[in-house]
C-alpha cells in the first residue's frame, strides 16, 4: 500500500514507499550550544527563542513516531577535547564574532564550546535519545562526512530521510545535500528545523523546491502525523 506526506513540491516520498522499517526521523543537533541559555550560539549574540522553537513540534513528532516504529537518529556537532578534529579556519572564524576571542574549544559558561563531553555539547533534556536510538557524533555540518551513518543507513534498510533540528541553512541543509547526492530520499520538516535568522530559514526551504525538488520536499510536521494516522 502506497503512503504519501503531503509535501512541497511533491507528495514525498517519490515512489509511496513510506513505512516504519525504510524511514528515519533524524534530529539534527538539538544541543545546548545551539539552543539553550549559555550555549555557542547565544554567545554568538544570536536569539535563541528561534532555534528553540522546533522543540515543541519535535516533541510530539518523536513521540508519534516512536509509537509508531520509524527509526530515530539525532546527531551532535562537536570535537574531540584535544581538537585534532578542528580545522584551524573553523576554529580561526569561530572567534571572529560574539564575545571577543571565545569560538569553538574555548571556554563558556556552558563549558569548551563543541567540545564532546561537556555540558554545551549534551542533546537538551527534553528531546533526549531513548536508549537504543543512534547518535552520530560528527566533526563537521554534514552528517556523512567523517561518521558511520551511511554504513548505518544500508545497514538498516533505510531510504527515506525525514530531516529535522538546526540550523536549517547549516547543519540541516548539508546533511540533506550529504544525503540526496548518496540516493535518499529526503523530507525536511519548516516547523522542525529553524536558523539564526529567519530569512535563511526561508530561503533554506524555498531552494528544496527548486526543478521539481532538487533536494526532495519539505512540510509541516502536521503532513508527516496526517500520513502516520492514514490507514
Ligand atoms: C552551525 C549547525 N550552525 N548545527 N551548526 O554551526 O547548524
Amino acid at each position: 500500500m502506497e503512503r504519501f506526506v503531503q509535501a512541497n513540491p511533491y507528495p514525498w516520498p517519490w515512489n509511496g514507499d513510506l513505512r516504519p522499517a525504510n524511514t528515519a526521523l533524524v534530529v539534527i543537533d538539538m544541543q545546548t550550544d545551539f539552543c539553550g541559555a549559555g550555549g555557542y550560539v547565544d554567545k554568538m549574540g544570536y536569539d535563541i527563542s528561534l532555534t528553540r522553537a522546533p522543540i515543541e513540534p519535535l516533541k510530539k513528532l518523536m513521540a508519534a513516531m516512536r509509537r509508531a516504529g520509524y527509526h530515530l537518529i539525532h546527531t551532535r556537532e562537536g570535537h574531540r577535547p584535544d581538537l585534532s578534529d578542528l580545522p584551524a579556519n573553523k576554529r580561526w572564524r569561530s572567534r571572529q564574532i560574539g564575545t571577543a576571542g571565545t569560538g569553538i574549544g574555548d571556554a563558556g559558561p556552558m563549558g569548551r564550546i563543541l567540545v564532546r563531553g561537556e555540558p554545551g555539547w549534551e542533546i537538551i533534556p527534553e528531546l533526549a535519545p531513548l536508549p537504543g536510538e543512534i547518535i552520530i557524533d560528527k566533526p563537521g555540518k554534514g552528517s556523512f562526512c567523517a561518521t558511520d551513518l551511511e554504513l548505518i543507513l544500508h545497514t538498516r534498510g533505510i531510504a527515506n530521510l525525514i530531516l529535522t533540528g538546526i540550523t536549517t541553512d547549516v547543519c540541516v541543509h548539508t546533511t540533506m545535500r550529504e544525503a540526496n547526492d548518496r540516493g535518499f530520499e529526503c523530507l525536511v520538516l519548516s516547523d522542525c528545523t529553524a536558523a539564526t535568522d529567519v530569512g535563511n530559514h526561508e530561503a533554506a526551504l524555498k531552494m528544496i523546491t527548486m526543478q521539481g525538488g532538487v533536494f526532495g520536499a519539505h512540510a509541516p510536521s502536521q503532513a508527516v502525523l496526517d500520513a502516520l494516522a492514514t490507514p
